[in-house]
């Protein structure tokens, strides 16, 4: 069977989940790696980030590679498009949603303890997130569906962005860029109403609330703090021995 390494709070995880949601696939467990953000991780995945898809011993990483395969293994519903032409502005607002929200997003996040504070970085991806909140304006579709008035991966990857634009970008002193867009704002309500969508939100939900609470009690940089010295520790000994 195969796995996908996944978590609840990880928003490239949330896009592929809703794929599988979406496509109605039971046959791929879903599980959180034991060993996420240790040195042993960074050694088995060298990128050293989830999602994963493990094709029995076979990993396979990063999102858009694992649904893009997904979509070729099971390729009912489709989640592409009818034409070329479709599946090409499909990808292209999968992009929107991975390069120019998601990255920038995910770069940010940490911004928003005050341990990390750069008024710089804020500044700039920030800038870059509110920037693409009105690209994004005039392209997405207007009948509830990013596009082709069906969900496709278009939803899977704009739906986590929007999320962590929506919670997680005003906790950084910016404010959300959503309701001033009036079609992604109406393209946002709507797509939450979708089941699959609702319930990858229900996730992200949960994940961030987890995370809110070990920052308040304080484990959450005690965790960051120990996985930097292990990885430092880990980085040291793999140089020593090449030495
Ligand atoms: N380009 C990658 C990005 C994946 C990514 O950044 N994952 C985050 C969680 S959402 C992660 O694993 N971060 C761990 C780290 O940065 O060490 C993809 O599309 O899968």
């Amino acid at each position: 069977m195969m796995k996908l390494y996944s978590g609840d709070l990880s928003p490239y995880s949330a896009r592929v989940r809703l794929q599988i949601y979406a496509k109605g696939i039971t046959d791929i467990a879903l599980e959180r790696p034991a060993t996420f953000g240790t040195p042993a991780f960074r050694e088995a995945f060298p990128i050293g980030r989830i999602p994963v898809l493990d094709i029995d011993g076979d990993m396979m990483p990063e999102s858009e590679v694992i649904s893009e395969y997904l979509e070729e293994i099971y390729p009912t519903p489709r989640l592409l498009g009818a034409t070329p032409r479709e599946s090409a502005h499909i990808r292209t607002l999968a992009r929107v949603g991975d390069i120019y929200l998601m990255n920038n997003m995910f770069m940010l996040s940490g911004q928003t303890r005050a341990t990390m504070r750069n008024e710089g970085v804020i500044e700039l991806l920030g800038g870059q997130v509110v920037r693409n909140i009105k690209a994004l304006d005039k392209m997405i579709g207007k009948d509830g569906f990013a596009c082709c008035g069906r969900l496709t991966l278009a939803d899977c990857a704009l739906v986590p962005g929007l999320f962590l634009v929506e919670n997680v970008l005003p906790a950084t002193g910016i404010e959300n860029p959503i309701p001033k867009a009036a079609n992604v704002a109406a393209y946002w309500a709507a797509i939450q109403a979708n089941e699959h969508a609702a319930r990858v939100l229900a996730e992200l939900h949960r994940g961030l609330e987890e995370r809110r609470e070990m920052i308040r009690n304080g484990s959450f940089e005690k965790m960051m703090a120990a996985a930097a010295a292990a990885q430092k520790a880990a980085d040291a000994a793999a140089e020593a021995s090449q030495a």
